[in-house]
């Protein structure tokens, strides 16, 4: 499974392109031009187990900072205030890592 299968190349290029320049990324923005929000909850666990490269069933801090080759390898890395942002965002138990429920609300929310 790829994120081309999931999404369309368009939206993965644009949502990707918006946030090209240094910390200027905001998941919520970046959710809606993908498109996300509107997909099933079949296919936002589908695009959390492609970002979960690891498959230990979380996206850790390592694996956030790389959200962006997630969907296209061109995609830059977040910078660490990025990341930290990001996690703070989506970790709602404080574990130090989103597990797929918090990925869904973090999509819901946005
Ligand atoms: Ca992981």
């Amino acid at each position: 499974m790829a994120m081309s299968d999931l999404l369309s190349t368009e939206e993965i290029k644009a949502a990707v392109g918006a946030f090209s320049v240094a910390e200027s990324f905001c998941y919520k923005k970046f959710f809606e031009i993908l498109g996300l929000k509107k997909k099933s909850q079949e296919d936002v666990k589908k695009v959390f187990h492609i970002l979960d490269k690891d498959q230990s069933g979380f996206i850790e801090e390592d694996e956030l900072k790389f959200v962006l080759k997630g969907f296209t390898p061109d995609g830059r890395d977040l910078s660490d205030k990025e990341t930290k942002a990001l996690l703070v965002a989506g970790d709602k138990d404080g574990d130090g890592k989103i597990g797929i429920d918090e990925f869904i609300t973090l999509v819901a929310e946005s």
